[in-house]
This record gives C-alpha cells, structure tokens and sequence, in this order.
C-alpha cells in the first residue's frame, strides 16, 4: 500500500477535471498527472480503497479508471505488489538522410515488426492523390493503411496512396511496402518529407495506445522513381514518445568559411 502522507497524492483536496462519466474524469486526472511529471514511471498508485477516499469516489470508479489506464499501457499492475506507472517506451532513432522503409528500419535495431491492417484496396482517387501521383481520368488509387507495431506496442499509423498501374493487388504486400516495389522495379530512390508536431486526436491515440492529446508525429513523405514520377504518397503518424528523428547537418558553402575549401 502507498504511503499517502506525502507526495503527490498527499495534496488535497482533489478537483477533477469537469466532463463526461466520473472514471473517465478521474481517468484524465491521474493522467495529467503523470504528464506534468507530478507522478512518474516506477510510481506506485494508492491502494484502489485509498484512493477511492481521497478523492471521494467509489471502488467501482476506481477500478474502472485504472483498468483503462492499464490497458492504454499508462499504468501497469504487478500481481501482488500493485499499480505502478508504466516504464517509458524505448525510443527509436531513424535517420533523416536515408530513404528506408518502416521494415528494414527495425531490423537494423534487431526490433521484429509487424502491422495490423487499417485498409486496403483500389478507390477512386482523391482530387490530392489525383495530383500528387499525377493520375490520369480514369486511374484508380492503391490505398494501404497500417498500424505498425513491435511486440504489442504501437508506433505508427501510416496511411499509404499509390498509383493501381504500380499496385493493381493491395493485398500482394506481405509485411513491407519497399520489398514488394523492389520486386517489382518501383522501389523509390528519393523522397520528401515533411515533419509537423500535432497532438493525437482520439481515434490515433486509441490506435497507438496513448491517451488523447498526445504528442504525435504528422509525416508526409513523397517518394520518386529514378524517372521523377511520383511512386508512393504516405501520410502517418509517429507516437511522440517513441521516436527521435536525427538529421546529420554539415557545414555549407560561405564567405565565412572560405567557401568551405578541404
Ligand atoms: C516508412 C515510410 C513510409 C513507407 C514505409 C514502407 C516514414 C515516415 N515513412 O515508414 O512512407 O511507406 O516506410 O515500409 O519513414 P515497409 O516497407 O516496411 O512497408
């Protein structure tokens, strides 16, 4: 059992925020909490019943509040011992010099991936896809969406748009994207990326397991042939808490330095 005459929970009285069920209320309290860093990863809560005192709920809200913090992964529960906050997630560095693929990404970090499928299919091309791809009247668009995930834990959503003619079957891709264009002589030897912070709206955060408002990754990348066609427009989103994306920057050509002679 916790030790409720200090620290954070030691503090009084608690004002939950307003809105919505009481679990949920007491949901987001415990978990701003942790987001200002009032509470930390290792921490133990207070017993289910010491909780539910101190702020003046009942068991039954407690436990539901916990159960779900639990299976957003926020908070872990130790058989015996109690509820603790959850570890932080080990970050995943990727470079932003290389053009790789999700896949082979992981396998350099000896890191197994696996994706759950979100969509797939041929659809009529959005007027965006129509241009960015540079479709023709007529042409039908590839769409893959995915969750990405090692283990159980989720890190990305990434939602693809390719030209048919490049992917007439969604469904031949296997486990990676890259391979399959490999395979078929439309792997991208160039890309553009656009990084942008956002904060998760509930149905990404749900699909990455964090709570709502979360920060979050929005990435666009557009990948080109060696011809300069357009071959891949893929939209995702990285959990905040998971990846660093790592730019190597070198000194460029200036009066300053010379014109950066060797
Ligand atoms: C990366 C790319 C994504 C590409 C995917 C292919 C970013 C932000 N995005 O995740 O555009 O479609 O790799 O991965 O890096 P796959 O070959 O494992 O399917």
């Amino acid at each position: 059992m916790t030790d409720l005459s200090n620290g954070f929970f030691a503090d009084g009285p608690v004002a939950l925020p307003s809105g919505g069920p009481l679990y949920l209320q007491l949901k987001r309290w415990i978990e701003d909490a942790i987001h200002r860093g009032d509470i930390n990863p290792g921490d133990a809560l207070p017993s289910e019943r010491d909780l539910a005192a101190k702020v003046d709920v009942s068991r039954v809200t407690v436990r539901k509040a916990v159960l779900q913090l639990v299976q957003d992964g926020v908070l872990v529960q130790r058989h015996g011992s109690g509820t603790f906050v959850a570890p932080p997630t080990q970050r995943v560095e990727q470079s932003l010099s290389q053009l790789t693929s999700f896949t082979e990404d992981m396998a350099r970090r000896g890191m197994e991936v696996h994706a759950q499928w979100l969509e797939r299919g041929l659809y009529l091309p959005s007027p965006e896809e129509t241009i960015i791809l540079g479709l023709s009247s007529g042409d039908q668009v590839a769409r893959i969406s995915r969750l990405r995930l090692t283990g159980e834990t989720p890190l990305a959503i990434e939602r693809a748009s390719l030209s048919a003619r490049v992917l007439p079957d969604p469904t031949a891709i296997g486990n990676s994207l890259y391979k399959h264009l490999d395979k078929t002589g439309n792997r991208p030897i160039r890309a553009i990326q656009r990084i942008r912070a956002a904060n998760l709206d509930e149905e990404n955060a749900h699909l990455l397991q964090v709570p709502v408002g979360s920060a979050g990754l929005n990435i666009e990348r557009t990948s080109y042939l060696a011809s300069g066609r357009v071959i891949e427009f893929t939209r995702s989103i990285y959990r905040g808490d998971t990846y660093d994306f790592v730019a190597e920057l070198r000194i460029g050509d200036s009066p300053s330095n010379g014109g950066n002679k060797p």
